[in-house]
């Protein structure tokens, strides 16, 4: 831990069993942990499976927090609150009850094993790219804004499922 904020982003998704409650506590996990605060969370879209596409349909949201945490505590953090809610790992890119990415954390370029930052396929992806555009559509991927790139995605498929005061509410917050 160190006295410096940084601020992170992250992806969350999941396939499996109720996606969206499985989202709503792993950000909950990470708000009450007491070096890490989240201050954006974007709306919840409903996505096609993407990579490996015989698999139900996923829910994605994307947040923004401030922690004090250094990367590797983060990544722990992380793999801890999936290990909590029940994620299995068995087939890459397969169906999981949660996942969580780390997008960007703060401007740290990280390319180690087990840990490579930002997410190497942000610009992908659409169903990082919508979310994420809108808790931070300034950041940069490869030069190009998020706001574009998500403008650019392809979006098809894609419907939000929850409005963007859904984690407030849930937590009384705001
Ligand atoms: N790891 C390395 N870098 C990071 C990082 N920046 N953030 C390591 C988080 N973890 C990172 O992850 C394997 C290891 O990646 C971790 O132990 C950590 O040390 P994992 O979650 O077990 O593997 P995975 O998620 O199956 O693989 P991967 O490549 O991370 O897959 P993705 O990129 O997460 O894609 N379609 C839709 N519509 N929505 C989805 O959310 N998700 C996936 C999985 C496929 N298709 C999808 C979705
Ligand atoms: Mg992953």
């Amino acid at each position: 831990m160190s006295n410096r904020q940084t601020e992170v982003l992250i992806g969350l998704g999941g396939n499996l069993g109720d996606p969206l409650t499985a989202i709503g506590e792993a950000l909950a996990k990470i708000d009450r942990h007491k070096s890490c605060a989240v201050t954006r969370v974007s709306r919840v879209w409903r996505t096609p499976p993407w990579g490996l596409i015989d698999q139900p349909d996923f829910l994605n949201a994307c947040a923004a927090l401030s922690t004090s945490l250094l990367p590797r505590a983060f990544l722990e953090l992380c793999l801890s609150i999936e290990h909590d809610l029940k994620r299995v790992r068995n087939v890459r890119w397969g169906p999981r009850s949660i996942d969580i990415d780390i997008l960007f954390f703060g401007d740290e370029i990280i390319n180690e094993p087990g840990l490579v930052v930002p997410h190497p396929r942000i610009a992908e992806r659409a169903f990082v790219l919508v979310p994420l555009a809108e808790i931070a559509p300034d950041h940069f991927i490869d030069h190009q804004c998020i706001h574009d790139l998500a403008l650019a995605s392809d979006r098809s498929g894609m419907t939000s499922v929850q409005d963007r005061d859904w984690f407030d509410r849930q937590n009384m917050r705001g």
